[in-house]
């Protein structure tokens, strides 16, 4: 059975899950919201990586009916996060270029938030700059239209996307999150650290948020807290994780 053909059975297998891993607040290490990683747990090849399994659901456009389960999970796990007491916070979707262009694609992000009956504002769009780049006024629209539901707004992978910087002033945007290729490169190298500097103090200027993506090290660390770098999300504070053992991280942090 091709990858794809298994795949397009996972969804009504249930196969698939979703991991989450926190955003920390810097230096006090609050936990200030989660990413939705998902997971594919394959009857007989085990949990297969999205970055395998990505590609293929994009090409086939399975990520279209993938990406909506997504939505729908991440918003009903947050808002039963919330029910059982913990401090609302955003939970962050990757959301995929096709995704993103399917006319029902707003209506799909409605549907998860009445659904689950989460608040908007606890609901976080991971976008990315090539999506921005070949988005015409409907893309814009379709933005201003999610702000203004108070739905969050950031741009994945940022400085990677090989985009002008013309939309960062056009587009209601919350967040930029500064690519892990940067954050892993501060401590060896000038232009890593040159990067990481320049796309914080832009984020300030700009009135955006900023988190650093994929911080492994102390060192790492204290480069972005030197550099007023607000919030970062990587190994060091924490893995990607099953919802079920987020309730014991966040205890474990109060
Ligand atoms: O969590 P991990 O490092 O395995 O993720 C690998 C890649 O898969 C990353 O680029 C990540 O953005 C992407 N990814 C993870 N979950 C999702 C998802 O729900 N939707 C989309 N479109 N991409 C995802
Ligand atoms: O493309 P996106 O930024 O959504 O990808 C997130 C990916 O980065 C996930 O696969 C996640 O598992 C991975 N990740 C998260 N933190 C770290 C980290 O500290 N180091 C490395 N190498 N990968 C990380
Ligand atoms: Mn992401
Ligand atoms: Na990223």
């Amino acid at each position: 059975l091709s990858l794809e053909n298994s795949l397009r059975r996972a969804l009504e297998r249930q196969e698939f899950l979703l991991y989450y891993q926190p955003q920390v607040d810097m230096p006090s290490g609050r936990v200030i919201g989660f990413e939705a990683l998902i997971r594919w747990q394959h009857p007989q090849m085990g949990l297969v990586s999205p970055a395998r399994f990505i590609p293929v659901a994009e090409d086939s456009g399975l990520i279209v009916p993938i990406g909506e389960w997504v939505l729908g999970e991440a918003c009903r796990q947050n808002r039963a996060w919330q029910e059982q007491g913990m401090p609302a916070v955003p939970v962050a979707v990757n959301i995929s270029a096709l995704q993103f262009r399917q006319p029902q694609f707003e209506a799909s992000v409605e549907r998860a938030l009445a659904e689950s009956g989460l608040e908007p504002a606890w609901l976080e769009l991971e976008l990315t700059e090539s999506m921005m780049l070949h988005q015409g006024q409907g893309a814009t629209d379709l933005l201003d239209r999610l702000k203004a539901r108070g739905v969050r707004l950031s741009i994945d992978d940022f400085g990677t996307g090989y985009s002008s910087l013309a939309y960062l002033k056009r587009l209601p945007l919350d967040k930029l999150k500064i690519d892990q290729a940067f954050v892993r490169d501060i401590a060896s190298d000038a232009g890593g650290a040159a990067i990481t500097a320049t796309i914080i103090q832009m984020a300030h200027n700009l009135g955006l948020s900023v988190i650093a993506e994929g911080v492994e090290t102390e060192a790492q660390l204290e480069f972005l807290q030197a550099h007023d770098c607000a919030s970062a999300q990587g190994f060091y504070f924490a893995r990607p994780m099953p919802a079920a053992d987020i309730r014991a991280f966040w205890d474990g942090r109060r």
